[in-house]
């Protein structure tokens, strides 16, 4: 594959969809073809499993029903959108990807890290993202972001310590391999948070045409 699949992570109100709109304003500038897409959903019939899982419902959704559900989306989004897109040497700017289940299902939820591994090696093949940005910020700053929006979907019904084990996941996946992570304090004002992509811009050009 000739593209480069970069994801945005982070917890709530992180400011993923903000920048990822930016980075991709930024990239076109410079003359290269950019596909935004995010997780779960990112084609019809991924977006209608997101329906699934957002919504708040009386039957309690298991954790497992959980996991299958974001890897079902997952291999269609896969399939229909990111391959090929990377095939034609297209940058993915993807909102969330299997970070984000180690995240939830695995920090927040408590499922074992070594299932998700399973379905990340069967449903991905090979495929990892060549770059994946963390915006990381304090629990509180981001629900308060995200409950600023309205009404919330089922994940953000969860209580503050669901939360903090996304964010922890995070920070530790992020530790664990400095290569392809790369933080970014999402609590700084907007412009802060853009300049730092700016910083970045450079080595990702590098990466694309070196
Ligand atoms: N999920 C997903 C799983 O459980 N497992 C999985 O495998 C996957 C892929 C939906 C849910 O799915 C779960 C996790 C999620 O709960 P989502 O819609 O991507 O995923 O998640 P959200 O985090 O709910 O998306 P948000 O839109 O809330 O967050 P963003 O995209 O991080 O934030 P954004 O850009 O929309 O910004 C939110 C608000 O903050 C402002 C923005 O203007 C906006 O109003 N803002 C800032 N304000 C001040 N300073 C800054 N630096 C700001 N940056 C943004």
């Amino acid at each position: 594959m000739t593209g480069l699949f970069v994801t945005l992570e982070g917890p709530e109100g992180a400011g993923k969809s903000t920048n990822r709109d930016y980075l991709a304003g930024r990239l076109r500038k410079h003359g290269v073809e950019v596909l935004l897409t995010r997780e779960p959903g990112g084609t019809p019939l991924a977006e209608r499993v997101r329906e699934l899982l957002l919504a708040t419902s009386d039957e309690p959704m298991a954790a497992d029903t959980e996991l299958l559900l974001v890897f079902a989306a997952r291999a269609q989004h896969i399939a229909q959108v990111i391959r090929p897109a990377l095939e034609r040497g297209v940058v993915v700017l993807c909102d969330r990807f299997t970070d984000a289940t180690y995240a939830y299902q695995g920090g927040g939820r408590g499922l074992p890290e070594s299932r998700i591994a399973e379905l990340e090696r069967f449903v991905q093949g090979d495929l990892r993202p060549d770059l994946t940005l963390v915006f990381d910020l304090p629990v509180e700053v981001g629900l308060a972001r995200a409950a600023a929006r309205g009404r919330l979907d089922r994940f953000e019904q969860e209580g503050k310590d669901f939360f903090e084990a996304v964010r922890q996941t995070y920070l530790r996946h992020a530790r664990a391999d400095a290569g392809r992570y790369h933080v970014i304090d999402a609590a700084q004002p907007l412009a802060a948070v853009q300049a730092d992509l700016d910083e970045l811009l450079p080595s990702l050009l590098e990466r694309l045409h070196g």
